[in-house]
């Protein structure tokens, strides 16, 4: 098979990283601070978003060090030792299914159209373990606003690229590729949920989902699917890869909820990544502590039945 672009060359080579970052949204949308940081590679110290945490911010090297990218292997480092081959320029998403304007769009042409911000949130793993991730990205709902999203919508569907020859997980049987992932349409508009394009003030690494990967701080970290390559509105719940896997194990809503036990663990409590062994557990929280922006959505549904 022909490959269609040269693999050699990395997004840093071709694309000065303001390119990606959009310098410009960044500077329009927020405030000095992210852009002072950016542009003099000192501390981010971006307007605090009134969607951001305040609890303590995990290490970089631990949010890169300890992953889960079953494209790149199902251990904890596999992701940061194997992702620098993926190839992440060019890069587009197709958006397509019930839009207006569907399309193969190029990443730096949605790029352009969006304010980049900084969001601070938790991130709770179905495994019981946690970290706080200062993301840049943009909300979900400003892109599906741009194509238009049409009246018989109910859904959102996203996939991850298929490339075995650069994801050496995607040799193996270990999932059903490519990994797939879905929302509700309400959940897909609500402002907590965001596609990033980089943390801690700079571009996405790759092993955490460059160069565009979903953000659903209240669910499962399994839902905040990585490396998009597709997203479709659909009339019905489109499948989800943890869910196909495993649907006794993991739901389509994969709501963080400390009162629905794993069928192999509780979920009451969770390891804090970098907090050290004995003062790193903390309760876990209804929606990941976002019940207050969240819970109106699933008013009237049985979480339990739900999960
Ligand atoms: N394509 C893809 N997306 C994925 C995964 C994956 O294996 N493949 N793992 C998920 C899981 S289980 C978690 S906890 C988060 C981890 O994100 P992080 O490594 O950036 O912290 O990514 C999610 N997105
Ligand atoms: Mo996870």
């Amino acid at each position: 098979m022909k490959r269609p672009f040269r693999s050699d060359l990395k997004w840093s080579d071709v694309t000065p990283q303001a390119a990606y970052l959009n310098r410009r949204s960044l500077m329009a949308g927020a405030g000095g601070g992210l852009v002072a940081a950016l542009i003099g590679g000192g501390a981010a110290s971006a307007k605090p978003s009134a969607f951001s945490t305040s609890d303590p911010q995990t290490k970089f090297e631990d949010i890169t060090t300890y992953n889960n990218f079953y494209e790149f292997g199902t251990g904890k480092s596999d992701p940061a030792q194997y992702a620098g081959g993926l190839t992440i320029a060019p890069w587009s998403v197709q958006i397509d299914g019930l839009v207006d304007r569907p399309g193969s769009y190029a990443l730096e042409d949605i790029l352009a159209k969006v304010t980049l911000e900084e969001r601070i949130y938790r991130l709770r793993c179905v495994e019981a373990w946690s970290m706080v991730i200062p993301w840049i990205g943009f909300p979900l709902a400003d892109l599906l606003t741009r194509v238009g999203v049409q009246p018989g919508a109910k859904y959102v569907a996203f996939q991850t690229l298929l490339r075995p020859e650069e994801m050496p997980g995607q040799q193996m049987a270990l999932l059903d590729w490519p990994y797939v992932e879905g929302l509700r349409l309400d959940e897909a508009m609500h402002p907590l949920a965001i596609l990033a394009t980089g943390l801690y003030g700079d571009a996405l690494p790759r092993q955490n989902g460059a160069p565009i990967r979903l953000v659903v701080p209240w669910k499962y970290g399994f839902k905040s699917i990585k490396s998009i390559v597709r997203i479709t509105l659909t009339d019905g719940e489109p499948p989800t890869t943890w869910k196909t896997m495993q649907s006794n194990e993991y739901g389509f809503f994969a709501n963080v909820n400390p009162s629905v036990d794993h069928p192999r663990w509780s979920q009451a409590s969770e390891r804090v990544i970098g907090a050290g062994l004995f003062a790193g557990r903390r309760p876990t929280l209804m929606f990941n502590g976002y019940g207050d922006q969240v819970a109106s959505l699933y008013a009237g549904q049985d979480l339990a039945k739900d999960y």
